[in-house]
């Protein structure tokens, strides 16, 4: 596959700080910001700052990034006091799971009772 346009997604918006976030944790390697339509109490997306378009096209490519944006989930959660409560992480991967914006990112979700989800 060719290398994606950097400029195609507004998350690369958002990490070029382009269009205004509200960042929670930044890394070298990852950004986290809250959802501008939260889902849950916390609602917060963590990407790489490397594009890639979804899990699936990351854990090939660099299995180590994919390592690094599930633990700045976990740091997120655990600033927002999830872990001892519980918390989500999801990877919406293509059109059936919802997956809007085709750089990929973690939703963590949390801060109540979370309902199930599928159909
Ligand atoms: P998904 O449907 O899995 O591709 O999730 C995309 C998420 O991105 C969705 O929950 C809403 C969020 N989102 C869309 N536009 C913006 C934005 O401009 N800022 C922020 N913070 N989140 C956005």
């Amino acid at each position: 596959m060719s290398e994606p346009d950097p400029s195609e997604t507004l998350f690369e918006r958002i990490i070029a700080r382009e269009i205004p976030a509200d960042i929670v944790e930044e890394t070298t390697t990852t950004l986290a910001f809250r959802d501008i339509s939260p889902q849950a109490a916390t609602h917060v997306l963590v990407v790489p700052k490397t594009r890639y378009r979804d899990v699936g096209e990351l854990a090939a490519a660099d299995p180590a990034l994919l390592a690094d944006v599930i633990a700045t989930a976990h740091r997120v959660a655990d600033l927002d006091g999830l872990v001892e409560s519980g918390y989500r992480v999801v990877f919406n991967t293509g059109a059936d799971a919802g997956q809007t914006v085709f750089h990929v990112h973690a939703h963590v979700l949390g801060g109540e009772q979370l309902g199930f989800f599928g159909r």
